[in-house]
């Protein structure tokens, strides 16, 4: 055990993703923006965030929104200045609320400066990033990328550049210690601004082994040449021993296409690289191995999967949304009748978990997926770059508008709704995105009005997390889930709780332990002694 002067700072809080284009809008421009954070820095507060995961709001020509950066060490003007960002860390810090930026190194924006002198020939730039000759007419490699297509594009000149994401992210060369240098740069600069850490992006595929053609995969191939390398864990130690234990930071990691053992090998206290990692195998526990391709989801599985990974990791990173996913509610709740007790639940859940819980922004007041009425309102890059593909496999209007509407990760990046006005209190002008219509009730003014509301939830949910040392550094033992209800401990030196989430919509009989209800989603009058609710979510007190 760690004594109090060697504990983690971040080791009890609560991180809250701003993903800052949806977020708020303070000058009418339809575009969330730095002031319009500030302005909720009291919301936050109230709501019991003690950390801020700001997505990307560096220079960008925004084909990625941002996770596409021209110069690391400017902001984008439409978010703000860098003295709207200097005065957003300094208010915030005067709150008590810590800010970690999501750090974007396995590829840059084709716009940067060095992969534009690159493309000039500079030989010093063309080093920061993979340009090889292509083998007759076809590319170096048979890599493709995370959005449809291949991993290669053709330049001008002739030869191609690596890209494992769109064209416009032409991946950077960490072989080349310049890379490390400069990146070591940014962070610093970061560091020394007052931000608290990072959030890495696909930090797992950046070293790349060998640039040999890959087995072929449905979906991704070329991956075993790139995920989790030995250079890579070099790497991450490096910026660890270099950078990260300078200051006193937290690093999550984004890790895609984790195993529960190579997760432990990248957040393994020992081992001194990351501190927590997102996995995704929950988010794909309704897909038929590619996203796009859906089969029913199933509780028992969503049971398994959190299970194992609670067993596996000493301290995981535990997200039921962010901005590449559709909403939690959509997912693994309900969006009819139970909407809000599946919401409530949700949250329950997420908070009792052993780990560090992220909210997304809007999962707070349980917003749900976009109503788009078609592909023209969507923005994403990834949509559009599938939807190209779909197109080439002949796939038919109705059916590329129905898988892409069912999983674009525009789902969760409609505006943030504050209020029931026309610009949902988001914005004064025509946002960048489609507001939802379901604004009218789903509102944070509404929300904070009515007592037993989803946001009310959220903060006593939140307080009573933090008062509880079994939820915060307890022990973690799942006891029984008997016909779709996850049924676990926490477990403190001083306290056991007992964890009920039934994530169905019908009653269920379960066998009770424990012996007193101490939080729940349901008033005493509504509740049953001998079965529990819909998407019921209890914890009750034991003594031990
Ligand atoms: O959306 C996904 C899973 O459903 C992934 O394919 C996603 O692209 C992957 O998890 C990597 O995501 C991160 O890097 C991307 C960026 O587009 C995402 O927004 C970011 O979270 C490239 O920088
Ligand atoms: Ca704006």
């Amino acid at each position: 055990m760690a004594s109090a002067s060697t504990k983690k700072w971040w080791k009890n809080a609560i991180i809250y993703q701003i993903y800052p284009r949806s977020f708020c809008d303070s000058n009418g421009d339809g575009i969330g923006d730095i002031p319009g954070i500030i302005s909720k820095l009291h919301y936050l507060k109230e709501l019991g965030v003690d950390v801020i995961w700001l997505s990307p709001v560096y220079l960008s020509p925004n084909f990625d929104n941002g996770y596409d950066i021209s110069d690391y060490m400017q902001i984008n003007p439409e978010f703000g200045t860098m003295g709207d960002m200097e005065r957003l860390i300094s208010r915030a810090k005067r709150l008590g609320i810590k800010i970690i930026m999501d750090l974007v190194i396995n590829h840059t924006s084709d716009e940067h400066e060095w992969f534009k002198k690159a493309l000039e020939g500079d030989k010093k730039y063309r080093e920061y990033y993979y340009f090889r000759e292509g083998k007759g007419h076809r590319p170096p490699n048979n890599w493709t990328s995370f959005f449809g297509g291949k991993a290669w594009t053709k330049t001008d000149k002739g030869d191609y550049y690596l890209h494992l994401f769109s064209k416009k992210q032409p991946d950077l060369n960490w072989h080349n210690p310049d890379v490390y240098k400069e990146v070591t740069d940014i962070m610093r600069f970061w560091l020394d601004k007052g931000v608290s850490g990072f959030r890495c992006d696909v930090i797992n595929i950046i070293y790349k082994e060998t640039l040999e053609n890959g087995k072929r995969h449905f979906a991704l191939t070329g991956k075993e040449h790139y995920l989790n390398t030995e250079g890579c864990h070099e790497l991450i130690q490096r910026f660890n021993s270099e950078i990260w234990s300078k200051y006193k930071t937290f690093i999550v990691g984004e890790s895609v296409f984790v195993t529960p053992p190579e997760a432990k090998l990248l957040s393994d206290e020992s081992r001194k690289e990351l501190d927590a990692v997102f996995f995704f195998e929950h988010m794909d526990v309704d897909s038929r191995g590619v996203k796009w391709f859906k089969k029913k989801y199933r509780p028992c599985k969503l049971i398994k999967i959190l299970d194992k990974w609670q067993d596996a990791l000493e301290f995981p990173a535990n997200y039921l949304e962010n901005h590449d996913q559709v909403r939690s509610v959509n997912h693994f709740g309900n969006t009819g009748k139970y909407w809000e007790k599946s919401a409530k639940l949700l949250c329950g859940l997420n908070l009792s978990l052993r780990g560090i819980p992220f909210i997304y922004e809007g999962e707070e007041i349980g917003m749900t997926n976009g109503d788009f009425r078609g592909l023209r309102d969507i923005k994403d890059i990834e949509s559009y770059n599938i939807n190209q593909s779909m197109k080439k496999m002949l796939f038919m209007h109705s059916v590329r508008r129905k898988l892409i509407l069912r999983t674009t990760r525009d789902n969760a990046r409609t505006p943030v709704q504050w209020d029931s006005s026309e610009g949902a209190g988001f914005t004064t002008g025509t946002p960048w995105i489609k507001i939802n219509a379901n604004k009218s009730y789903i509102n944070v003014e509404s929300e904070s009005q009515d007592e037993g509301s989803i946001l009310n939830f959220y903060k006593q949910m939140i307080e009573f997390r933090k008062g509880s040392q079994a939820l915060v550094e307890g022990t973690y033992r799942r006891v029984a889930s008997p016909n779709d209800v996850y049924i676990f401990t926490r477990e403190s030196t001083e306290e056991r709780l007992y964890i009920y989430c039934n994530l169905t919509a019908f009653n269920r009989s379960v066998e009770f332990y424990g012996d007193k209800i101490i939080f729940d989603n349901y008033d005493a009058n509504e509740r049953e002694n001998f079965y529990l609710k819909p998407y019921e979510f209890r914890i009750v007190a034991s003594n031990i």
